[in-house]
């Protein structure tokens, strides 16, 4: 196969940092064992011998699942400019792949917060299209985990939730970043604009981006943060109380939310009915359903502050948002005055910094 047969791949990438901390984060395994890999990978194994006719081996390991080795020679090594090496897989089924050849060039400039490295990855000689596609979305998240590391803004460079801070939905993912400790950016956008349409084709809230990654629908996103990110785990760790997570989060998702927020509290936030007043009809049907969802819940909490398990949940992430406001118009705190554990549990969600944190300005 000439090397006209063969497909490249280029990933490019603005880092908030000078080049040579980025050559550097290439070239130091104590360095690269802190990056290297897509997200949710741990280098587990890293050998350098960066100079050119040297060898390096890398190991890195998913969550779940067999560990991936690849390794090489290095070709060029111009610090803090260029890093030429060699690129093949060991093992099934990566390894019956050729050998391909990995360039970065790394150029510095004065941008407008500061030095800026502008991070060029050429990795040339994919026998099809196929492999090339494959190496793209590693490398993009592989890139978006060296970002975290040596960006000024960490993991905020790569990572934006898109809306509305007042969404309940919005409000949950944030949620999640704050108790995992994850640095992010937020752009408050509204629902259907522009730039949710870009990743949500309904136009709800939250939007989330990770690099070239985007996603919707909050419960894909926190688990997405979950697998990605050290930190306390979001998902309940055994099979009966990862059920009662799944079980309570599909709730809300099918009809806590519905009842409670689409059907109730924005009948008062967004009144539809004559003159201008909350529509009654609406709301007395939303009641009753409201109260044997609350019946439910209070029954799941009983003496305890969590939905399921012994740490906090998606499931709790997502009912926090929707009990804070349903608390604040009239037959909602008639409702919860009747659901003493949800109160309870909810007064105890209500003092952790990340819902603090993610409190709404509401006008
Ligand atoms: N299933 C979606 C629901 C998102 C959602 O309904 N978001 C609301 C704000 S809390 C929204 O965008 N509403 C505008 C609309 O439905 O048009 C998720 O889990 O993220």
């Amino acid at each position: 196969m000439t090397a006209r047969d063969t497909l490249d791949l280029t990933v490019t990438r603005t880092i908030r940092a000078p080049r040579q901390k980025v050559f550097d984060a290439f070239v130091k395994p104590e360095l690269i064992r802190k990056w290297f890999g897509p997200r949710g990978f741990t280098v587990v194994d890293a050998a350098l011998d960066p100079r050119a006719g040297g060898r390096y081996r890398l190991t890195m390991k998913p969550r779940t699942g067999e560990s991936h080795t690849v390794g090489g020679e290095y070709h060029e090594v111009k610090a803090p400019e260029r890093l030429t090496f060699t690129w093949k897989w060991e093992g099934e089924p990566m390894g019956s792949l050729p050998e391909t050849l990995v360039t970065v060039t790394l150029v510095e400039r004065k941008g407008e917060h500061g030095v800026e490295t502008d991070l060029t990855l050429l990795h040339s000689g994919f026998p099809a299209a196929e492999a090339r596609d494959a190496h793209n979305g590693g490398w993009n998240s592989t890139l978006n985990d060296l970002v975290d590391l040596v960006d000024s803004r960490g993991s905020a460079a790569t990572i934006t939730v898109y809306g509305d801070p007042r969404s309940s939905y919005v409000r949950t993912v944030r949620m999640a970043l704050a108790e995992k400790g994850i640095a992010y950016t937020h752009d408050p956008v509204a629902p259907h604009t522009e730039q949710i349409l870009a990743i949500c084709p309904f136009g709800r809230v939250p939007g989330f981006r990770d690099g070239d990654l985007t996603l919707y629908e909050t419960t894909a996103i926190v688990r997405y943060i979950d697998e990605c990110f050290d930190g306390p785990s979001l998902l309940a760790g055994n099979a009966r109380s990862r059920a009662a997570m799944e079980q309570y989060a599909s709730l809300i998702n099918c009809h806590g939310y519905d009842a409670m927020v689409r059907r109730y509290v924005l009948q008062y936030v967004f009144p539809k009915g004559a003159n201008n007043t909350p529509d009654r009809a609406v709301i007395d049907v939303a009641v009753p359903q409201i109260k044997s969802q609350l019946e439910v819940f209070d029954r799941a909490y009983g003496p305890r502050n969590l939905l399921a398990g012994d740490t906090v949940t998606l499931a709790d992430l997502l009912l926090a948002p929707i009990i804070f406001y349903l608390g604040m118009f009239p037959e909602g705190k008639t409702l919860l005055a009747g659901a003493p554990n949800v109160t309870r549990a909810h007064a105890w969600m209500a003092e952790r910094p990340s819902f603090k944190s993610t409190m709404p300005k509401l006008g």
